[in-house]
């Protein structure tokens, strides 16, 4: 018998303010970090992007005609508090009322992330993730939102992929501040992540509301590369500096022995100090843990590890030239690709059974999970636009979505909890470290006349998402 998705099932497409709103200067808005990063790299524009900020009516008409029944959307704290705390922007206020009136007009459930990447800039001046002011301004950020959208937004999200932010912003160094392999810094921010997102989800709670509440987790599954034991303790030490310092923070509420133990090793290996966790910190995380509606999971590669004992040498392709990509690291291990799994143009290995290995880890390992939503899955991919009269052909894209909402739908028949499903990204948009080359949308956007043209993914979708069975 086919698989049906159950009825109330959502399914979506995904956004984010910074890469899809443009309108970077507009209506009071503050600076946040990456328009002061990207102005000094003056290599790739964050304006236009699809021009959300005024076409999202367009947009939000389209996934009705799809029958895309949610949308990830992000508030840009910015917009509201342009110095990222005191002094409101009225004009920011009322545009996101703006746009959550509308998606109810549509149809269209709103899921909003109050922090998609872009602290505002005044904040970052003070220590970013690093500082306590910063973290106390977006507790007092998040309270506003609430207060404000409330009866508007019934799904918010505090953070997306905090590890993705510290990672990149503390070790890679392709997200700014673009400090390079500072580990014990990067375990800092991850750990007051973890806290103020804790912090936010008690106040939601005291305060009565009721909506849901989540977080949204990058969650790349991590294997071996082989049996042997360098690589198994390679891919542990991998795991927990990708996931499992969050997942235990986040959704256990207490850091485990074990975990912390593989910290201190990744941190001691690159002579730095140890972080603190105070019990104090611990009984808030557990608080939170025990009051979370949802986890959010963002899947799109799985990583193959060996043992690595040499110096951090990180390469990133962001220009999707395939096979350049590297990724040593000191302390933790290094990035292979298996010759026989494919991979984009980005060298992101496509590995749809990760997905289903993840949800099952993340249910199984963290008892108090009881719902969860596949927040991103997509495919980076270098469309080609053949005319008006014709439709994108986007067959690898569809071929991508389909072998991973198949093994969806394998965890949901084995009794996993997923209530829904957003493809990154609804509509092609700004790439934070790729520019505009790397399109995921199921829609095309010609950035230069901002027209949208509906992919031939967009018609995959919108059937499935009529008949709740996969095509
Ligand atoms: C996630 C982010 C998104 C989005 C996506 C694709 O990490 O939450 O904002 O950008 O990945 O990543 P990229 O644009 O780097 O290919």
């Amino acid at each position: 018998k086919e698989f049906k998705f159950p009825k109330g099932f959502y399914f979506g497409g995904a956004t984010a303010a910074y890469q899809c709103e443009g309108a970077t200067k507009e209506d009071g808005k503050g600076e946040v970090i990456w328009d002061k990063y990207l102005r000094e790299q003056g290599t790739i524009n964050p304006d236009p992007a699809c021009d959300f900020y005024h076409r999202y009516p367009e947009d939000l008409e389209l996934c009705k005609k799809f029958h895309i029944n949610a949308i990830r959307v992000s508030i840009d704290w910015a917009r509201i508090f342009p110095e990222g705390e005191g002094r409101i922007e009225p004009r920011g206020v009322e545009y996101y009322h703006k746009l959550f009136k509308k998606c109810h007009e549509e149809g269209v459930e709103p899921f909003v992330t109050l922090h998609h990447f872009d602290t505002p800039q005044a904040l970052q001046d003070k220590g970013g993730w690093l500082s306590q002011e910063m973290l106390d301004a977006f507790v007092e950020y998040a309270k506003f939102c609430f207060k404000e959208y409330a009866g508007e937004v019934r799904y918010w999200i505090t953070i997306n992929e905090p590890t993705s932010m510290a990672g990149q912003q503390y070790v890679g160094g392709t997200f700014p501040p673009a400090y390079k392999d500072q580990l014990d810094k990067c375990f800092k921010a991850e750990y007051n992540q973890n806290l103020v997102h804790a912090r936010i989800v008690n106040a939601y709670k005291e305060a009565g509301y009721t909506g849901q509440i989540g977080i949204v987790h990058a969650l790349q599954t991590v294997y071996p590369a082989t049996d042997s034991e360098g690589d198994k303790h390679a891919a542990e030490l991998k795991d927990v500096l990708e996931n499992k310092f969050y997942l235990d923070g986040t959704l256990a509420g207490k850091y485990s022995k074990h975990t912390l133990a593989l910290v201190k090793e990744i941190i001691d290996a690159n002579g730095q100090q140890m972080i603190d966790i105070k019990p104090e910190d611990e009984k808030v995380l557990l608080k939170a843990a025990k009051q979370l509606d949802f986890v959010g999971v963002n899947y799109y590669f799985s990583k193959f590890m060996k043992e690595y004992h040499g110096d951090t040498e990180i390469i990133h392709n962001g220009t999707g030239e395939k096979g350049t990509d590297v990724n040593r690291m000191k302390g933790v291990g290094e990035e292979i690709h298996p010759k026989d799994l494919p991979a984009t143009d980005w060298d992101w290995i496509i590995y749809p059974q990760g997905m289903y290995d993840q949800l099952k880890r993340v249910y199984d390992d963290y008892p108090l999970v009881h719902s969860i939503y596949i927040t991103e899955n997509g495919m980076g991919y270098k469309d080609k636009f053949e005319g008006e009269d014709k439709i994108i052909d986007d067959t690898p894209r569809i071929d991508y979505l389909k072998q991973h909402m198949e093994q969806v739908a394998k965890a949901i028949e084995a009794g996993i909890p997923v209530h829904g499903y957003f493809v990154w990204s609804l509509q092609d948009m700004f790439s934070w470290t790729n520019g505009y080359s790397k399109r995921y949308g199921l829609f095309y956007v010609d950035f230069k006349t901002q027209k949208r043209y509906a992919k031939k993914s967009a018609y995959w979708y919108k059937k499935l998402a009529e008949t709740r069975e996969i095509p």
